[in-house]
């Protein structure tokens, strides 16, 4: 067996790429601000250096293990040189943090901290750049950068976009959109993982709070909510509690906001019901008469600006579903109105998502009427949290609530959603899933869950084999459609999300620095499933109410006008 020794104690290793991997085994957090497990190895931040015995000091990230070596993560000359790098990176940076809205989370805090750094020995030297303000997702603002490339690499290698790059040299250097753009008018599909990775406030997902408090407080406005699936799965984490129970944390969600002043709280769960019966309907449509195959699910905002984007002569694939939160957003308004008895232009519609790339999705021409956006205001989990902290709620101790009616019922179909392979599940059990009652309705489609970026599936509808591919990251979506294009694979339907794991892994939640948090996330959904009622989302008798009351049947104009959409090029 390989072993090699850290700071006295023998550690054995195996296939690892790096021996910084081997010493974050062990539980010692060595410091580095380029370091990603998901991305290339970088090296460039020097902060993870450590003395290996015989051959000096180097950076533990771009180190191969060897057997037998022996190292420290920890002396005299390493302290003082992680205190001279963290310094001048302080010296160049915009120090205002207790306005950054990374504050707490910020690396760079965290780390000067850490070192015991109480003195900056540089000259400042600070940069003057303006903020990029122009997206509805994202805040870009270089004076707080500290060129680690983490979003560089993370835009280029994983989601395939490369919509932000280094530019000019030396102390010059700055991370932005190309031509010196804006990161409106460049090829960012505002899926917010720059922001995920980047270590201090230099990206951030844009705030929507103040509109979302002055709504609250404005006396002719009823203002209502609804939590996306993913939401529950995460929210915790800003306050200290991994993994908890998904119902538990849906309660204490809808007391919080109840608190807050929402006039109704809802749950988009119940709008991806109605997605899956509408999506599967399309693609039983779509099986039938062969046209625009495979098809491509919708609901993922950056996904959709992708193929729109790069692919034009694929947008007839997408599913023309709106997302559940486009769904939610027009029946909403739709009902609402009679309902608080308030004029339309009065009735403000929230949602909280896991995600930034759906406050540019909310701001969609499709899915506004009137002049009026169906979904008025997006707010991430990061930004609930803050709203719950400001309104001075301890989340452990918040007792749980139910959601309001007719939107806030949802089957476990609605709820998987927000994993990686939940749609698919989902559609699955809508379409063949008119079987045998006694199977585990949570576990007969399980084959479609996992951890890889890309996996495949086959599955007998009506004697006809199907043929399925679920992905998240973009990259792992361009190497399925060009697979496609070149004829090498055929499939008759493709889940596309873009974010790491699907919307759990969203930019909009707490920051993980963990793998092992994600995972824990995407269980937490799928033992929420386990402990709801109904499982297939065709049996929400809410859902069947509305198709009744005023839809009439999946797939009908009224179905049309309001749960589907065209996509653009
Ligand atoms: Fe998602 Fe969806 S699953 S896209 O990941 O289809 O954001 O959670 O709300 O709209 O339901 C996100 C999550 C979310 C939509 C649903
Ligand atoms: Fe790239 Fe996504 Fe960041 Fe846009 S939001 S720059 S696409 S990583």
């Amino acid at each position: 067996e390989k072993h090699l020794i850290i700071n006295n104690k023998t550690v054995s290793f195996d296939n690892e790429k790096n021996i910084l991997e081997i010493i974050r085994k062990e539980n010692i957090e060595l410091p580095t601000f380029c370091y990603h497990s998901e991305l290339s190895a970088y090296g460039s931040c020097r902060l993870c250096m450590v003395e290996v015995e015989g051959r000096g000091i180097l950076p533990a990230c771009s180190t191969p293990p060897e057997n037998a070596m022996k190292i420290r993560t920890n002396n005299e000359q390493i302290r003082e040189m992680r205190k001279i790098i963290v310094e001048l990176l302080l010296a160049n940076h915009d120090k205002r943090c207790t306005t950054c809205r990374k504050s707490e989370t910020c690396q760079l805090q965290t780390l000067a901290r850490r070192l015991g750094i109480d003195t900056i020995r540089f000259r400042p030297v600070l940069k003057k750049e303006p903020k990029d303000l122009s997206t509805h997702a994202l805040v870009r603002d270089p004076n707080k950068c500290v060129l680690c490339g983490d979003c560089v690499r993370f835009c280029e290698e994983v989601q395939s976009i490369g919509a932000i790059d280094f530019a000019n040299r030396g102390p010059n250097s700055v991370v932005c959109p190309s031509f010196g753009k804006d990161l409106e008018s460049s090829e960012c599909v505002y899926c917010g993982q720059c922001a995920r990775v980047c270590p201090t406030g230099a990206l951030t997902p844009k705030s929507e709070v103040s509109l979302v408090w002055k709504a609250l407080s404005d006396p002719k406005k009823k203002v209502i909510v609804a939590i996306a699936p993913a939401v529950r799965a995460a929210i915790g984490e800003a306050f200290g509690l991994v993994g908890e129970n998904g119902t538990e944390a849906a309660g204490k969600i809808v007391t919080a906001l109840r608190a807050m002043g929402f006039d109704k709280v809802f749950d988009i769960s119940f709008s991806a019901d109605m997605t899956i019966v509408e999506e599967a309907n399309e693609f039983v449509e779509r099986l039938g008469n062969g046209k625009s195959m495979p098809q491509f699910t919708s609901c993922c905002p950056a996904w959709v600006k992708f193929v729109e984007q790069y692919y034009p002569d694929m947008i007839e694939n997408l599913s023309s579903c709106r997302s559940p939160q486009g769904m939610f957003g027009s029946i909403a308004k739709k009902i609402m109105p009679d309902i608080l008895e308030v004029p339309k232009e009065d009735l403000v519609v929230v949602s909280i998502m896991p995600c930034t790339a759906k406050k540019f999705e909310a701001r969609r021409s499709e899915l506004s009427k009137d002049g009026l956006q169906d979904i008025d205001y997006v707010l991430t989990t990061q930004e609930f949290a803050r709203m719950i902290e400001e309104s001075g709620l301890r989340f452990a101790e918040i007792e749980a609530s139910a959601f309001d009616m007719p939107m806030g019922f949802k089957t476990g179909g609605g709820v998987i959603f927000g994993n990686s392979g939940g749609v698919t599940e989902a559609v699955l059990r809508n379409v063949i899933s008119k079987t045998n009652d006694s199977v585990d309705e949570t576990e007969q489609f399980n084959f479609v869950r996992g951890e890889d970026g890309i996996r495949e599936a086959k599955v007998n509808v009506g004697g006809k084999e199907l043929k399925i591919a679920i992905v998240y990251g973009l990259k792992n979506a361009r190497q399925i459609v060009r697979d496609i294009k070149a004829d090498k694979s055929r499939y008759d339907f493709i889940e596309v999300m873009a974010c790491p794991g699907g919307c759990i892994g969203g930019a909009g939640q707490p920051v993980y620095k963990d793998l092992s948090v994600r995972k824990v996330r995407t269980k937490v959904l799928y033992e929420n499933d386990k402990t709801l009622e109904l499982h297939k989302p065709q049996d929400n008798p809410y859902v069947r109410e509305m198709y009744q009351q005023f839809l009439g049947k999946p797939g009908s104009n009224v179905a049309h006008e309001l749960l589907h959409s065209k996509h653009s090029n």
